[in-house]
């Protein structure tokens, strides 16, 4: 039983948006009540989410859409663990890391991800959008400190990011013939390896994996 919120939070087990709120969520230890939206166009949630996106944080009279910014919401609010550095320097390294990956890593791979089956798959889009996602994930190669965590040695709101992104990206690969996605990418793959055994991004992994096996089941 973690840390009492009464906060809950729309959730979706597959979503990559989704699920960085949960790493967050886990390393606070935090009480927050998972309310998983199969459909974000549902008309309750509408009511309290214009934009119809998963996950959306509800906190008393407080609702907060954006990743980004529930996290940085339940930092904000002193709860558990602290997920920023103090160095001002640090903290603007993980920001950048969080920007790329919102910026030019998520849009290719939510293409991407939208040519899963191979019937129907639009070859040319493929090809153009492994490209932008090689070049996004090359930025993040050179912003990563590694080897254990993105940036200051200890788990910042930049893994919360990672996690999800670097799961999908080794899962994706593979699908459209890149069998070594982080080939090229030395230091992204030593960090993967070390952050998936944190015991928040571990629980999460294994959400997202079972999640995904389960959509590809059908
Ligand atoms: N920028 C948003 C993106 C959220 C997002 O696109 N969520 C997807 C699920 S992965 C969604 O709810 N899509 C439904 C829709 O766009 O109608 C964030 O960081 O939270």
């Amino acid at each position: 039983m973690g840390l009492p919120t009464g906060m809950k939070m729309y959730n979706s087990q597959l979503s990559p948006f989704a699920a960085r709120c949960r790493v967050a969520i886990y390393a606070k230890d935090l009480d927050v009540e998972l309310v998983d939206l199969a459909d974000p166009s549902d008309e309750t949630f509408a009511r309290i989410a214009p934009m119809h996106k998963i996950p959306v944080l509800v906190d008393g009279e407080t609702v907060v859409p954006e990743s980004e910014t529930i996290c940085e919401y339940l930092d904000d609010k002193g709860l558990g663990v602290s997920l920023r550095p103090d160095d001002p320097a640090l903290r603007a390294r993980m920001r950048v890391i969080s920007r790329i990956a919102d910026l030019y890593v998520m849009g290719p791979m939510g293409e991407l991800f939208g040519q899963i089956n191979p019937a129907g798959r639009d070859p040319q889009l493929v090809a153009r959008e492994m490209t932008e996602l090689a070049k996004a994930m090359a930025w993040l190669e050179y912003y990563v400190e590694g080897p254990e965590f993105a940036v200051g040695g200890r788990l910042t709101l930049a893994d919360c990011e990672l996690v999800p992104i670097l799961f999908f990206f080794k899962e994706i690969g593979p699908m459209f013939g890149q069998a070594q996605p982080f080939a090229g990418l030395p230091r992204l793959e030593t960090y993967y390896a070390a952050i998936r055994k944190h015991p928040a991004a571990a629980r999460v992994l294994a959400e997202l994996d079972e999640a995904l096996r389960r959509m590809m089941a059908g």
